[in-house]
């Protein structure tokens, strides 16, 4: 299939603000998008995924400053380790944007000026509460005065400081009904508690939104009036078009990959993403992105992370201590996508040994190594099956469409609960049928038996790809699959060749061992 046949699918993760070292709520984000571009990718969709780094805007600045650098060498500087935690998490992004790279300053120009001739840009002067950690300016309703004397955001409790200064301000209030219009649309903003909640901010009334800033000058400039750089977020949302090729509306990019399906981010972004972007690109005449997932909070044992608390986790050491796979499948089985959700090391310890090493590593080593002792190493031919074959068999090939309804609505958990109720099953098969007596008293039952669990370890070893990219890899290694198209989704339907030759077993998904005190 060359790529045009295929159905094209564009997935972005928020670009993150390089202001310090990525955490463990950033490679949550990444991986989650990961593992549904992945996904789409074997269900043959032709896939474009967009990841990157947020780096403008007065935060960036004021974090410099107090480094001793200069903005961009922060920038630089914390750009590369995002790009290398995705990389070391095995993010497949087909590119990693900057907001300082030079394409983006044309493509934030170029909105602008769309926004600008549609009449819905004009300048006058902004006086209000303003949060540089939040980059979000808030009414003074949704801000309070703490008992230290510090004037907060009620919701997420950083510091404003009042602002008053010549701005651009957006018309946002001219698109209050037709975003309120939009929110009936099925599924544009999801889950639907983050819809409520977005669609009540905009019943309750929205103001022009301030566009400029003139104070620093750390942005994309204003295109006519240098004075003015963009706010952060104008440029930051446009990030999604730039990755597309815009302004280029005639290219090929852009031509096949917008509007986004998905823009993936977190939950304290949804007002940014589900009121401005859509008012902004309404305004400059392009279609609107087809859903907003907002994901939960990922919280250090039920605490939230801080610098001053110090639990602050590192990726890496995750991945070293646990294994990047083990790390990945822990995130999305562990945390209902949507949901806030804890990490503990109890919690990943258990999700290793028991699901990843009892459930599914011992199905694929028991089944695996009788074939080696038993079977001369090859795929053994299976006989008639019977009616507890039949019943197994089944339900391996009926995963697929469950499994796809619930990644449709990224109840990642909900997928590999249910590809893991297979695998408990096709365990409770083997103990059963009792291959290692049928050797000697019905060999080709023995064969079948074993075939018949190997099939249901090729289906999981299919399905999980997208969530252990490496292991699942190895594991269809270990069964001779080989690898391409018959590891896509839609080969699922094939069976496993009887007499392939296969490769001396190994442990796939070792169990985790505390270190040695
Ligand atoms: O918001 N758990 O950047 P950011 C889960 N630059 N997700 C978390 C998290 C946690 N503990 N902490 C942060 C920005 N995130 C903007 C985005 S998009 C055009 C601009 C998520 O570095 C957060 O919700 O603060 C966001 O989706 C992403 O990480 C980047 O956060």
């Amino acid at each position: 299939m060359t790529s045009s046949d295929r159905t094209p699918y564009y997935i972005t993760t928020a670009i993150s603000y390089p202001n310090g070292a990525p955490h463990i709520g950033h490679a949550y984000e990444v991986i989650a998008t990961d593992v549904l571009a992945r996904f789409k990718r074997l269900d043959g969709y032709d896939v474009r995924f967009l990841t990157g780094t947020d780096e403008h805007g007065q935060k960036m600045q004021q974090t410099a400053e107090r480094e001793g650098l200069t903005a961009r060498e922060l920038a630089d500087r914390n750009a590369a380790r995002f790009r290398a935690m995705d990389d070391a998490l095995n993010i497949s992004y087909d590119r990693f944007i900057r907001t300082t790279d030079p394409d983006h300053y044309a493509a934030s120009a170029a909105i602008w000026k769309r926004m600008e001739q549609a009449g819905d840009i004009y300048l006058g002067t902004y006086a209000g509460w303003y949060s540089v950690r939040d980059e979000a300016y808030y009414a003074e309703e949704e801000t309070e005065v703490g008992e230290d004397g510090v004037r907060r955001s009620t919701g997420t409790g950083t510091e404003v400081t009042w602002t008053e200064e010549q701005s651009y301000f957006f018309r946002l209030s001219a698109y209050q009904d037709r975003l309120l219009e939009l929110y009936e649309r099925e599924g544009f903003v999801f889950p639907e508690t983050r819809r409520n909640e977005v669609a009540s901010f905009v019943r309750s009334g929205l103001s022009d939104l301030s566009v400029s800033r003139t104070t620093f000058d750390w942005g994309v400039p204003v295109p006519g009036d240098p004075d003015h750089v963009m706010y952060v977020w104008v440029d930051a949302l446009t990030n999604y078009l730039t990755g597309v090729g815009f302004p280029d509306t005639d290219g090929e990019l852009f031509r096949t990959y917008w509007p986004a399906d998905a823009h993936v981010i977190g939950k304290d972004i949804a007002r940014f993403h589900a009121v401005y972007w859509p008012a902004f690109l309404m305004s400059a005449g392009l279609p609107l992105p087809r859903r907003v997932f907002a994901h939960g909070f990922l919280f250090n044992q039920g605490e939230k992370m801080s610098k001053s608390v110090g639990n602050v986790i590192d990726p890496h050491a995750l991945v070293a201590e646990y294994g990047l796979d083990q790390l990945r499948f822990f995130l999305l089985r562990e945390v209902p996508f949507g949901q806030d959700g804890s990490y503990s090391h109890d919690a990943i310890r258990n999700r290793i040994n028991s699901d990843l090493a009892n459930d599914l590593g011992n199905l694929a080593q028991r089944s695996l190594s009788m074939v080696a002792k038993n079977c001369a190493g090859r795929v053994p031919g299976p006989g008639a099956p019977t009616a507890e074959d039949r019943e197994l068999l089944d339900a391996a090939a009926g995963l697929l469409e469950p499994v796809r309804a619930a990644f449709d609505e990224q109840q990642f958990h909900r997928a590999l609960e249910l590809i893991w109720r297979t695998v408990a099953d096709a365990n409770r098969y083997f103990t059963a049928m009792e291959p290692w007596k049928l050797r000697k008293t019905d060999p080709e039952r023995m064969a079948t038996v074993l075939w018949t669990t190997l099939e249901v370890v090729r289906t999981v070893g299919v399905l999980v790809q997208p969530v252990m990219p490496d292991s699942a890899a190895r594991l269809l290694d270990l069964l001779g699959l080989p690898q391409g198209p018959a590891r896509d989704f839609a080969a699922l339907g094939e069976r496993l060749a009887p007499g392939t030759e296969l490769p001396a077993p190994q442990g796939v998904f070792p169990r985790y061992e505390e270190p040695a005190a």
